[in-house]
């Protein structure tokens, strides 16, 4: 038994108390959070039992077919956090336009951005999957969220972290850079997280771990090839060699760069110029996780954080993990950025 037991409203009170300005509705919107969190893990967990596996049939913004659960998790945000009064607006991979606040709700000062169910193709086959989400203050005048508010750079995020529904559920999240990382993992017989990965900080040195999709090798430029051809090189003067880890599901495979270190990607090709990953709701919330527990993130030339999206649904590459790494991959790949 740890020396003590801290669940994550302890732990945002703890946190808020540190913060003497804090309104206490911020702490507010985390709680609602996870609670969220603790009914989409509920369903993900039982949907090997319950028929909500398979698909709806309907197409998301993406393109992409939506599965049931995705649909599940959508829904369950929404309802969570539409009425309580904190948010101006919402936005989620799984909706084109901005989500409102209905009129019959009190709106608030924030921005609540996320990805429901990132991964849920893999969900048939029981490997893990992820919520991502990012919490900006309101910028504009006025109590209805806009794209102005939506659009900030990731630098300027109040609030970010992700849910991990695996051989365990966990929420791990940052309220920036001096705050530190903590993982909470959900303990089921009493519907609490606790406390369990206090201050995560990502190893230095890192392990020697990168994580990419190599089938994309020809669709590189020579410089991403250039890279890859380092990290598989073996025989660097008896330098001890990289291992490949790729999920395929970018929470698990940010957790794992997170708590081990390395080096995730998801390059530039010939068929998606801008990488794969979206700016607002899956990569600035994992490089505010990731430079706050002392890694870095990059899209290849500059930091994430830094990136300005102009559109709700924008891509980015991503260099993601150790500092060390993504500095080396920057040295390879950052000519062409
Ligand atoms: P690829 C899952 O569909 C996802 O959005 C991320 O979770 C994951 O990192 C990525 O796509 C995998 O993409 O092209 O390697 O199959």
């Amino acid at each position: 038994m740890r020396s003590k037991v801290v669940t994550i409203d302890r732990h945002i009170i703890d946190q808020e108390r540190e913060h003497p300005g804090a309104s206490g509705r911020f702490s507010a919107l985390l709680y609602d959070i996870a609670l969220a969190a603790k009914i989409i893990s509920r369903e993900v967990n039982q949907a090997g039992l319950v028929d909500i596996l398979g698909k709806t049939g309907a197409i998301n913004v993406q393109g992409e077919e939506v599965r049931r659960l995705d649909d599940f998790a959508q829904e369950v945000i929404v309802k969570a956090m539409d009425h309580a009064g904190h948010l101006c607006c919402m936005v989620s991979e799984e909706c084109d336009e901005i989500i409102a606040i209905p009129d019959k709700f009190d709106k608030g000062h924030y921005v609540l951005l996320f990805d429901p169910l990132d991964g849920s193709s893999n969900i048939d086959v029981n490997v893990s999957i992820g919520t991502i989400f990012s919490v900006h203050h309101k910028v504009t005048p006025g109590e209805t969220g806009t794209l102005a508010d939506c659009l900030q750079p990731g630098r300027k995020q109040l609030a970010a972290g992700y849910v991990i529904y695996g051989s365990s559920t966990m929420l791990v999240y940052t309220t920036g850079m001096d705050s530190g990382v903590h993982g909470f993992t959900l303990d089921p017989s009493i519907g609490e997280f606790l406390l369990s990965h206090p201050n995560i900080r990502i190893p230095n040195p890192p392990a020697r771990i990168y994580s990419v999709n190599e089938a994309y090798y020809a669709r590189w430029s020579r410089p991403q090839q250039r890279l890859l051809d380092h990290l598989r090189d073996m025989e660097r003067g008896g330098e001890q060699g990289y291992r490949s880890r790729y999920i395929g599901s970018l929470v698990s495979d940010f957790h794992r760069t997170l708590l081990q270190g390395g080096l995730f990607m998801y390059p530039p090709d010939t068929r998606s110029p801008d990488g794969k990953l979206r700016i607002l709701y899956e990569a600035a919330p994992l490089a505010l996780v990731c430079e706050a527990a002392g890694g870095r993130a990059s899209d290849g030339g500059r930091d994430v954080l830094d990136v300005v999206p102009r559109g709700l649904h924008d891509r980015t590459p991503l260099f993601l993990g150790s500092s060390s790494l993504v500095d080396l991959a920057e040295s390879y790949v950052g000519s062409e950025s």
